[in-house]
């Protein structure tokens, strides 16, 4: 028989909780398996089982509603047309994702990869030798901008818009809070902006923008579709490693061990990278809409709930990984969900495991101690984990 859920007085999207997530998240996970979170009137899961199979099954804890409070089926305001591969379900998604798992294939990506080198040595030869840099705003927020809006397709002019633009989008998955009312107008502003570099003729011919807009050449989508596409590209592929990234190095930062088997080994970049995303998910959340009455982990749902899935918890919970909380970059990480889990599993993870990949073996290769230089400025987003600020100081390897 299924049950009732445990019902929860947690708001996810208050500053406190963000500020400090991980309490509460065991707070959840603790409860049950699914529990009820009465200010928002929506269920919710922060345990990895429960998490994946509800990932998993994308019939029944379904996408087109959005993934975000909103239920954009009843016109619940969103502010933007809904994306064709985030917030759509099969058949539409079966059509629409191949197209930018096709721009974004392991060809692309090896013909990528030197030019991403290349920006990842120009950076950090500059910053190491300051000896002191901003992690975040000097790294993090400007590696990714630079050589993903570059493989896009992207003019330089304009490209301050995508952070306010992807802090409004990620924001606006939550509830329409002070945070959400904060980036709303340099969001929307950004959003006028981020169209018109949709269209064929913004994006470089050969660039990943123009190989979405191949996909009309084959008849696999309309030109509009398309450019909703490139959309997709500009909205998930640049915010999402600027969290990431400046998480990593915070991490790196502030464990020595883990450092200390970087710098011996910095082939294991790729790992290091890998266990920073399980230990601070840059997207920590994502709802998903059930389509019937069904159940959860012993849970009854009804059809058309909400229900908010903890991937950031699930990345944390003991059920499914050994002392969580540590940061340990030999550890096996495969089951992650950071990425997320099923149809919807993030397309671009490649190239965010490149550029991962690439600054921190390119960090390892120069830098023989990173510290702290000042404590971080967290930045606080209704969906991302994230610093605003990161103030480090490394020493240069020797010789
Ligand atoms: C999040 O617009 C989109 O299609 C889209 C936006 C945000 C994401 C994914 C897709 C997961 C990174």
């Amino acid at each position: 028989m299924a049950a009732f859920p445990p019902t929860l007085d947690i708001d996810p999207f208050s500053d406190q909780f963000l500020a400090d997530p991980y309490p509460d998240h065991e707070r959840l996970r603790a409860a049950g398996p699914v529990v009820w979170l009465e200010k928002y009137g929506v269920y919710a899961s922060a345990r990895h089982a429960e998490v994946q199979q509800a990932l998993q099954d994308w019939r029944t804890f379904s996408s087109a509603a959005g993934v975000g409070l909103a239920n954009i089926q009843k016109g619940e305001a969103f502010f933007r047309p809904p994306s064709l591969v985030l917030e759509a379900d099969p058949p539409l998604h079966e059509r629409t994702r191949p197209v930018l798992a096709l721009a974004l294939s392991p060809s692309a990506l090896r013909d990528l990869r030197p030019k991403f080198e290349a920006e990842a040595h120009a950076l950090l030869d500059r910053l190491v030798s300051h000896r002191a840099f901003d992690g975040v705003t000097e790294l993090a927020e400007v590696y990714p901008i630079r050589v993903f809006a570059d493989a896009l397709g992207l003019c330089e002019e304009g490209r301050e818009h995508l952070l306010p633009y992807a802090a409004f989008l990620f924001n606006a998955f939550g509830p329409r809070n002070q945070r959400f009312e904060e980036t709303l107008r340099a969001g929307e502003e950004a959003r006028d902006w981020v169209t018109r570099q949709c269209n064929r003729g913004a994006l470089r011919p050969g660039s990943l923008g123009a190989r979405v807009f191949d996909g009309v050449d084959r008849g696999e989508v309309s030109v509009d579709e398309a450019a909703l596409l490139v959309r997709s590209l500009l909205s998930a592929g640049l915010d999402t490693t600027v969290y990431g990234l400046g998480n990593a190095l915070f991490a790196m930062a502030t464990h020595p061990e883990a450092w200390a088997q970087l710098q011996a080994r910095p082939e294991l970049a790729r790992p290091a990278f890998e266990e920073a995303l399980r230990f601070e998910s840059s997207v920590q959340t994502f709802f998903r809409t059930t389509t019937t009455e069904t159940e959860l982990g012993g849970v009854a749902l009804p059809a058309g709930a909400k229900i908010l899935l903890f991937l950031g918890a699930a990345n944390r919970d003991s059920r499914r990984w050994e002392q969580p909380d540590r940061f340990d970059i030999l550890r096996k990480t495969s089951g992650h969900v950071a990425f997320g889990y099923g149809i919807h599993s993030c397309v671009g993870q490649a190239v965010a495991r490149m550029e991962g990949e690439i600054v921190l073996q390119a960090l390892a290769e120069r830098i023989e101690r990173i510290e702290l230089a000042a404590p971080p400025v967290r930045r606080l987003n209704n969906t991302l984990r994230g610093l605003a600020s990161l103030a480090l100081r490394v020493t240069p390897r020797r010789g």
